[in-house]
């Protein structure tokens, strides 16, 4: 469950009010609040602590994480002198903390690490648009007005996901999540000639660890997702999994997708909601169970608890 910590007291309380960016360099800390929600729901595989934007921001393009606002970005990209605001990420010499985390959590966890990297359309959209985006409008305006343009950008985040992924598989962490949340603003045709590509050749470098694909409102470009290659694909709660199955066909595993909002409800709704998700895959191997984007921090720790244990105790062979 992405974001788990979020809900938790433990959490806060560790956390602070600075930024999340701080919270990201510090790998004791970081190492800390990855470890909070396995601990505590006994999960069977943690996600790194960190950030999408952490690469961008480590380069120097001037993001930051905005308490309850997200990445807002100073200088939005504008044009293709902003190119070279975005030179190569060098992992050891930029990002140590996410290395120093990462071997740190390798060493404490008896469950596998996920490493995870934002992909090239979901982080171009922060660096356009400057914030959080309801319809990525900048980001879809700078693809059909400039194509070559956004293939460069597109291109070099493609390297910076890369070199940031390489760094945290070589530091241990055992399967990776690319996540292109936002991609789900796009059409088939736009997704599959300004995105695919890009994201396919992120995908291709890892074919030494699992790969999880994840992103929202995709049920219309879950086929041409799965194109870019991966062991999985994530899946909102908006397509059932029998139809998501349908839709992807053999040989490739779903995560997901409880919607996060149910967890806020009383514990007969949410156990009706766990169950309802788990009959729609069917028994099915190659299911990964998961919220279907991340925990709302309202959500009240207990009912997670309690949710893990349902499906541990309802899928247990
Ligand atoms: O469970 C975890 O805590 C794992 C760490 C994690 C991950 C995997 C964080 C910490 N962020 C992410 C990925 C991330 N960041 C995504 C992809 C996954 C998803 O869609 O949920 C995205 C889109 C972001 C960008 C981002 N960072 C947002 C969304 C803003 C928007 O456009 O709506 C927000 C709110 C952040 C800040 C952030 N990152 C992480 C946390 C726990 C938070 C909350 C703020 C904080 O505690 O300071």
């Amino acid at each position: 469950m992405r974001q788990a910590g979020r809900s938790l007291p433990e959490y806060r309380e560790i956390r602070g009010s600075g930024s999340i960016l701080d919270a990201i360099a510090d790998a004791d800390l970081s190492t800390e609040i990855t470890l909070q929600p396995v601990r505590r729901y006994g999960n069977d595989a943690a996600i790194l602590f960190s950030d999408i934007v952490v690469p961008a921001h480590a380069i120097g393009f001037g993001v930051e994480v905005k308490p309850g606002v997200g990445p807002v970005v100073e200088q939005p990209f504008a044009g293709r002198g902003d190119l070279e605001r975005l030179r190569p990420l060098d992992p050891e010499a930029d990002t140590p903390h996410v290395i120093q985390t990462v071997e740190n959590l390798v060493s404490e966890l008896d469950v596998p690490l996920i490493g995870f990297a934002g992909a090239p359309f979901t982080v171009a959209s922060y660096l356009i648009e400057g914030g959080p985006s309801k319809d990525q409008a900048k980001t879809k305006g700078l693809m059909l007005d400039d194509p070559e343009l956004w293939h460069d950008l597109a291109g070099r985040l493609t390297d910076m996901a890369i070199a940031s992924l390489r760094s945290q598989v070589a530091a241990g962490a055992q399967a990776v999540q690319l996540f292109d949340s936002w991609a789900g603003a796009l059409t088939p045709a736009m997704y599959r000639e300004f995105v695919l590509p890009h994201s396919t050749r992120v995908l291709a470098e890892f074919t030494d660890v699992p790969r999880i694909h994840f992103g929202v409102g995709t049920g219309e470009i879950l086929t041409a997702m799965a194109e870019a290659g991966s062991e999985v694909m994530g899946v909102d709660w908006r397509v059932p999994l029998n139809a998501a199955r349908d839709r992807l066909g053999e040989g490739i595993a779903v995560q997901g997708n409880l919607d996060p909002t149910v967890c806020l409800a009383s514990w007969d709704a949410v156990e009706a909601q766990t169950r309802a998700v788990l009959a729609a895959n069917g028994g099915r191997p190659g299911h990964i169970f998961n919220l279907g984007h991340g925990v709302l921090p309202p959500t009240d720790p207990s009912i997670l608890e309690r949710v893990v244990e349902l499906v541990h105790r309802e899928t247990a062979a």
